[in-house]
């Protein structure tokens, strides 16, 4: 395997299978050996929710014993927690949302259960707290006064920031936008709108993103241009890969079993970077998905192997992409290299532009053929060729 760094969250082969409309069809999987399984497999790191590892109603002995196994399996297997998220959806208190929930006290209750997960993500060495909101959202848009739920969410997100900042933790927040599933509508439901968000707040700097491939294709959205965006803003904190097949439920399959073509072009984007250079993520490539429930337990590794090895095939046929001539000779006919260059001349004044009489010739320029079907095509062949 490649020296990619990848990374599993708890909960995902830890899932018993249990859905909507069944009961599990797997066993509980004891964390710590999930940590050693992870380790045998290749994995680099891990990640979980508090109650991924200990119950919500857990007394702090129970609470630390179950840490303790944890960190054992870790420093053991050299896995690297690298994020700790917490779970706002699960228990019924949640059913109106944590931070935006109408009841003041259920607020309180979640925000308290949030900052002591915090410390324990940093106490676990964790670089990013991941905060998935799935619960915060309506029904019924009469559910709640709608302004009034952005701001408690905002305060929610800046209290849990200033938090972090006043105890020194080396911790970015790292925000997971869903459209819906399990509320009918969640509030900040694409990377848009969290990055609209995350603006407002007075400890913004140490808040950015973590999308996943799913979540935005969910929405009908196109998941490499959202991860593009996160970059340019300077945001891109984290990422949760994944399978889907467009706006349906939340399929969270493994990562290329969806939409192939988009998984492609994602590698491509998080190994190879933009065509014109500009910022990169660095971070763990960290799958969010779901063994099937079809799955039992040899199922739920082979999957989780699927993961690993789909990127590694992906991310080596990105490579062949990009170094194939006739692919930079196709960027380069499609002016993808000539988007790299500012419009306006360096140091062009607006008055300069405007008062320049630059000619256009309109008919030649839209007659202009960007050679975009081939390239598409050249990118085809490498990655079914
Ligand atoms: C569920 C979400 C969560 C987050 C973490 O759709 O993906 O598992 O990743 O709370």
């Amino acid at each position: 395997m490649s020296d990619i760094k990848y990374s599993f969250g708890l909960w995902t082969i830890g899932w018993p299978a249990n859905d909507p409309f069944g009961t599990a069809t797997r066993p509980d999987l004891d964390p710590a050996e999930s940590i050693r399984k992870l380790a045998d497999l290749g994995a680099w790191g891990f990640t979980f929710h508090d109650n991924d590892v200990f119950p919500l109603d857990a007394d702090e002995t129970a609470r630390q014993s179950h840490i303790d196994s944890v960190k054992k399996a870790a420093e053991e297997t050299g896995l690297v927690c690298e994020m700790v998220t917490t779970n706002t959806f699960t228990h019924p208190v949640f059913k109106d949302g944590a931070f935006t929930s109408n009841n003041r006290q259920v607020r309180r209750f979640g925000l308290r259960k949030v900052l002591k997960n915090v410390d324990l993500a940093a106490e676990m060495g964790a670089s990013t707290f991941v905060m998935w909101g799935g619960r915060e959202g309506t029904e019924y848009d009469n559910s709640k006064d709608l302004v009034s739920a952005h701001a408690r969410y905002a305060e929610g997100i800046d209290t849990v920031a200033a938090y972090i900042k006043s105890q020194g933790y080396d911790l970015k927040i790292a925000l997971e936008p869903k459209p819906n599933e399990p509320r009918g509508d969640i509030f900040l439901p694409t990377i848009g709108h969290a990055i609209a968000l995350i603006e407002t707040l007075d400890n913004g700097d140490i808040v950015g993103l973590n999308p996943e491939t799913g979540h935005e294709q969910m929405a009908g959205l196109n998941y490499t241009h959202g991860l593009s965006l996160a970059l340019y803003c300077g945001k891109l904190f984290h990422i949760d890969l994944n399978g889907q097949h467009g706006p349906k439920y939340d399929q969270d399959l493994v990562f290329g079993h969806g939409d192939l073509l988009s998984a492609f072009f994602t590698v491509d984007l998080l190994e190879n970077g933009f065509p014109n250079g500009g910022p990169r993520y660095e971070g763990p490539r960290h799958f969010d998905y779901k063994p099937s429930r079809t799955e039992h337990l040899d199922g739920v590794w082979e999957s989780a192997k699927a993961n690993m090895a789909t990127y590694d095939m992906l991310a080596a046929k990105a490579a062949a992409y990009r170094a194939d001539a006739e692919v930079q000779a196709a960027f380069e006919h499609a002016g993808i290299l000539e988007l790299g260059e500012p419009t306006l001349a360096e140091g062009e004044t607006i008055e300069q532009f405007l008062a320049s009489d630059e000619q256009y010739d309109v008919d030649a320029l839209a007659e202009r053929d960007y050679g975009l079907v081939r390239l598409h095509q050249l990118a085809l062949q490498h990655l079914i060729g």
